[in-house]
C-alpha cells in the first residue's frame, strides 16, 4: 500500500516537472508569431555562421538586411527579393508555407551590356514541416 504511494507520488512529480518544462520553455524563443532574423551581407557572404536560417513550416518570418555594397537579396522561397543599399535597411516579409530547403542569394546590379545579373548563394533557408 505505501509503495503505490509513493510511485504514485513520484509519477505526480514527474508529470508536474513535464508540464512546467513544456509550457515554460518553448523550443525556440520566438517559435510563436513571427521570427525576426537581422542579417547582413559582407563581402558577398551572410555574416551569420554557418548561413543556415532554420524555421518551422508555418513561420512568419522578417528579414531586416544590411549589405556593404548595393544589391539585391533573394531568398528563393515564394521568390522575394528585396534591393539593399549600403548604410540602409531593406526588409523582406514571408510566410514559410512549404517545406523545404531554399537558397538565398545575393544578385550583384548588372553592368551595362550584361543580360543576365551575376548572383551568389550566400546562404539557405532550411523549413522543416511540422510534424
Ligand atoms: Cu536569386
Amino acid at each position: 500500500m505505501q509503495k503505490t504511494k509513493l510511485i504514485v507520488a513520484v509519477l505526480g512529480v514527474a508529470i508536474l516537472i513535464g508540464l512546467y518544462l513544456t509550457v515554460s520553455i518553448p523550443i525556440q524563443p520566438q517559435s510563436r508569431g513571427v521570427k525576426e532574423f537581422e542579417l547582413e551581407v559582407k563581402d558577398r557572404k551572410l555574416t551569420l555562421s554557418p548561413p543556415i536560417i532554420k524555421l518551422v513550416q508555418g513561420d512568419q518570418v522578417i528579414f531586416r538586411i544590411k549589405a556593404d555594397e548595393k544589391g539585391e537579396f533573394h531568398v528563393h522561397i515564394n521568390d522575394k527579393e528585396v534591393d539593399v543599399e549600403p548604410g540602409k535597411i531593406s526588409t523582406i516579409q514571408f510566410n514559410a508555407t512549404l517545406a523545404g530547403r531554399y537558397d538565398i542569394a545575393w544578385h550583384l546590379p548588372a553592368k551595362p551590356g550584361q543580360a543576365e545579373r551575376e548572383e551568389v548563394v550566400i546562404g539557405a533557408i532550411e523549413v522543416s514541416p511540422i510534424s
